[in-house]
């Protein structure tokens, strides 16, 4: 086919997958109508790709949860624990735990905002070919008639991106296990050639990152021997977010037929031998952003590639899931904006339109208007002469008591929010509602005996979306959701133009519930770099200085929250991480421009106010240099998960400033027990001095219930002044 995607958003045009899901696991519906739904999405998908004209329909990218996890079961390599009677649970019980069964590890996938379930793979797994799902969805393509190419997680990125399962011996690596899950791969490929499979298509992003030599020797041995069978569907290798690098002549020089390259991301060389007799899946179409693409550049770029390869069809750079559905649904958008973006069905239209020779021309975006250099770093005063000057205003106890910001978020809040925006609700009604809510939460962590207070964001819906609902440069969408992890979505906000704070944002919430207590109320905040990440950006900037400009709003707000009294500032940065770039060799750059502009926004604070950052994710350690360049006064980090790992890390041990390992695990609902915090603190004040440690969750409430908060905040603080005790 001359025109393909990699693959298409599946939680529905209206999040119908994430109702349907939610309605299942409360026990609101069975399973018929969740398998139901998905059919529904899944035929309306194929329907609408064949309408825009796309040649090369792809399927298998639905999932009921997530992708990696679907291609654990494809190999029956779940762990037993979690095998329930269908699929469906099973992979339920693996995503999300089940009766006082943790679920296996999430995390990011590679630097975008979607989370996938980490594989646990040791020396003992066993692993059985189940091309039940696969082939389902091919079948039923069929009955609409339309023919299309599964895709499966490749073998060398399932095994990369696992992690050795608990008990594997030192210096397993799941990659050990590549020859048995070949096996298994052999038998799907077996299944789907039976089927009358012409094309399938083996993702394999894992290969754009750094590779040992050891890894690209066992890339070519994979594709060797899955090229080498005799009863299997012709191969594409497709590669994203980022270029192939020395990945591209191992696929070149093995016998698929088709490898897929990012493009936008990356580059292919000017000759390449290998490539003559292969079709080469040309990603000229950005799956990571919401512009439209230059038809002149693509079509050169395009141009240039079917000099190289025997055969080039259109592609996206990426599969589709990680931008919204459809830009048709948004009127309320800019129409100059609107004339500059493309939604996931634009982009379907895209693809065509230029294998077809046909796209049409695109409208500048506008020149920017403010200064874009980021200024030269500034640093504060010496962390001693800070932190003498907060002890004196603060007067906080050893171990102080702390949340992270957010409190649970009440059905009644996001109804009435919704209200508001349908214009059911009046702005004063809401303000009131807010108040009442902020109270609540102030009063509610008096009781409870909590050191620094927050006011809960009970008026945020998300905490990158509600700053670009305040700023200037930004627009948000009605129904632009991507999917996060599970049911769970978010609508990143569009950043198109110069970003400019008009006035305060969050200063009449934070000295509101500051008027309400004499205990140091926290001023809440979401850093620059997480703006940025959790959003879609400007292109035509490079991206420190739309992330200046952004701290530079962010800077502002500091300055206006300290001038109204407010002594603790938390500026949040959990996608610090996630940004770092795929390839080592970028990285060092990468930190340098985003610990600048972190301490862009946060370097204008007087000595005497205090400093807060919290980092969300378990492997803080890659990135601990970066985080102490951050010069926070106070930095949370998640740690319950992970048993206190990161305080063994000699970086934490160095790290100069206070530090709040998280001793409470708000992925779960379970509630730890005081013993057990009182164990972690004790583990945290031997490896750390007393004074340096934090009392605090592993992240925000937010998606938490009130019972189970107010449990778990009762023994935190039960814990710390067992420890302050003796
Ligand atoms: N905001 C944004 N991105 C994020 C997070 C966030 N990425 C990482 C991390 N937090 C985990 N992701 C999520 C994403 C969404 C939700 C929870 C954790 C969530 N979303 C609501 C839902 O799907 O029902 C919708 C929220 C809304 O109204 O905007 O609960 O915090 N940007
Ligand atoms: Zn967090």
């Amino acid at each position: 086919p001359d025109s393909t995607i990699l693959g298409y958003p599946r939680i529905g045009p209206r999040r119908e997958l994430k109702r349907a899901l939610e309605s299942y696991w409360d026990g609101r519906s069975g399973l018929a109508e969740l398998r139901a739904t998905g059919r529904r999405l899944r035929a309306d998908t194929w329907t609408d790709l064949r309408r825009r004209g796309l040649a090369g329909p792809v399927s298998n990218t639905f999932s009921s949860y997530d992708q990696v996890l679907d291609a654990a079961l494809a190999l029956g390599a779940v762990p037993a624990r979690y095998v329930r009677d269908t699929p469906e649970d099973t992979v339920f019980a693996a995503a999300r735990g089940a009766d006082g069964l943790p679920p296996l590890r999430m995390t990011k996938w590679f630097d975008t905002n979607y989370h996938y379930l980490v594989p646990e793979i040791g020396p003992d797994t066993t692993f059985r070919a189940d091309p039940g799902k696969p082939v389902a969805e091919v079948r039923e393509a069929r009955e609409l008639g339309i023919e299309t190419r599964p895709v499966l997680l490749g073998p060398v990125t399932f095994l990369l991106l696992a992690e050795a399962a608990p008990g594997a011996p030192d210096g397993f690596a799941p990659l050990d296990r590549l020859p048995d899950v070949l096996t298994a791969y052999e038998e799907l490929l077996g299944a789907l050639a039976d089927e009358g499979v012409a094309w399938v298509q083996l993702d394999e992003p894992a290969l754009v990152a750094d590779r040992t030599p050891a890894e690209l020797a066992a890339t070519a041995a994979a594709y060797e021997r899955l090229g080498g069978l005799t009863r299997r569907p012709a191969l594409f290798v497709a590669s994203y977010f980022g270029g192939l690098g020395e990945a591209l002549p191992v696929l070149a020089d093995s016998p698929v037929e088709a490898i897929g390259v990012d493009l936008v991301r990356g580059d292919v060389p000017e000759a390449l031998p290998g490539l003559r007799d292969k079709v080469l899946v040309a990603g000229v179409v950005s799956g990571r952003d919401v512009w439209r693409t230059d038809p002149v550049a693509a079509t050169a770029l395009l141009d240039r590639v079917r000099g190289i390869a025997g055969q080039v069809a259109v592609a996206t750079s990426c599969s589709l899931l990680h931008v919204p559905y459809d830009l048709a649904v948004e009127p309320d958008l800019p129409a100059e904006l609107t004339g500059r973006l493309a939604f996931a069905a634009q982009k379907v239209d895209e693809v065509v339109a230029l294998a077809a020779g046909t796209a049409g021309s695109v409208p500048a975006a506008p020149t920017p208007t403010r200064p874009v250099e980021p200024p030269p770093v500034v640093s504060r005063a010496p962390y001693a002469v800070r932190a003498a000057a907060q002890a004196a205003r603060l007067g906080l106890p050893e171990l102080p008591v702390t949340t992270i910001g957010s409190f649970p978020q009440t059905a009644e809040l996001r109804t009435t929010r919704a209200d508001l925006a349908a214009g059911r609700v009046g702005a004063a009604e809401y303000d009131g509602l807010i108040r009442a809510e902020i109270e609540r939460v102030v009063r509610l962590q008096e009781r409870l005996g909590v050191d620094v207070l927050v006011h809960g964001e009970p008026e945020r819906n998300d905490m990158v979306q509600y700053f670009a609902e305040h700023l200037d440069g930004f627009a948000v969408t009605r129904h632009g959701w991507v999917q996060s992890y599970g049911s769970r979505c978010t609508r990143p906000p569009i950043l198109h133009g110069d970003v400019r704070r008009a006035a305060p944002i969050t200063v009449g919430w934070s000295t509101y519930a500051q008027s309400l207590t004499d205990r140091p109320v926290k001023g809440m905040l979401t850093g620059p770099v997480t703006i940025v990440a959790w959003s879609f950006v400007r292109t035509d900037l490079p991206l420190p200085a739309v992330v200046h400009q952004v701290a530079d709003a962010i800077r502002g707000e500091v300055a206006d929250l300290e001038a109204a009294g407010i002594g603790i500032v938390q500026v949040d940065e959990p996608a610090l991480r996630e940004l770092l770039p795929l390839r080592g060799a970028e990285r060092a750059a990468y930190l340098d421009w985003a610990v600048a502009a972190y301490r862009q926004a946060t370097s204008g604070a007087g000595d005497a106010t205090q400093i807060h950052t919290h980092l969300c994710y378990s492997d803080a350690d890659e990135i601990l240099t970066a985080i102490d360049a951050l010069d926070a006064d106070v930095t949370s980090i998640e740690s319950a998960r992970s048993h206190g790992r990161i305080l063994g890390e000699p970086a934490v041990r160095d790290f100069a400033r206070g530090l709040g390992p998280g001793v409470y695990d708000i992925h779960s609902r379970r509630v730890p027990s005081t013993d057990e915090i009182v164990a972690q603190l004790r583990a945290a004040t031997t490896a750390l001095p007393t004074g340096r440690v934090w009392v605090n969750p592993d992240c925000g409430l937010k998606t938490r219930a009130y019972p189970e908060v107010t449990a778990a905040l009762t023994n935190l603080v039960a814990a710390a002044r067992t420890l302050r005790a003796g």
